[in-house]
């Protein structure tokens, strides 16, 4: 499974440009230009399962940190500030990580 399974190019192109300064990045405009509100519960735990690079079951904060990069390995690391953000609004029981569960909760609210 590979993010070309789940999102059309120029979606992935144009989502990476918008983010391309530090700082920039922004969870909800993210998730909203990858229309993952639109997408299916299947979807989601297949987007999910791609950024969750070790197969834990859980995001963390290494994880998010590289999540453009792997959308395109050219793509910029997210910054700690970024991170902890993310980290932040998707960690609902402050357990350090974020579940399936937390991930599918915060594309609802967003
Ligand atoms: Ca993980
Ligand atoms: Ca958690």
């Amino acid at each position: 499974m590979a993010m070309a399974d789940l999102f059309a190019d120029e979606e992935i192109k144009k989502m990476l440009r918008a983010f391309a300064a530090t700082n920039s990045f922004d969870y909800k405009k993210f998730f909203e230009m990858l229309g993952l509100k639109n997408k299916s519960l299947q979807e989601l735990k297949m987007f999910f399962s791609v950024l969750d690079t070790d197969k834990n079951g859980y995001l963390e904060t290494g994880e998010i940190k590289v999540m453009l990069q792997i959308f395109s390995p050219n793509s910029r690391h997210l910054t700690d500030k970024e991170t902890q953000e993310f980290m932040g609004a998707g960690d609902k029981d402050e357990d350090g990580k974020i579940g399936i569960d937390e991930f599918i909760i915060l594309v609802n609210q967003s």
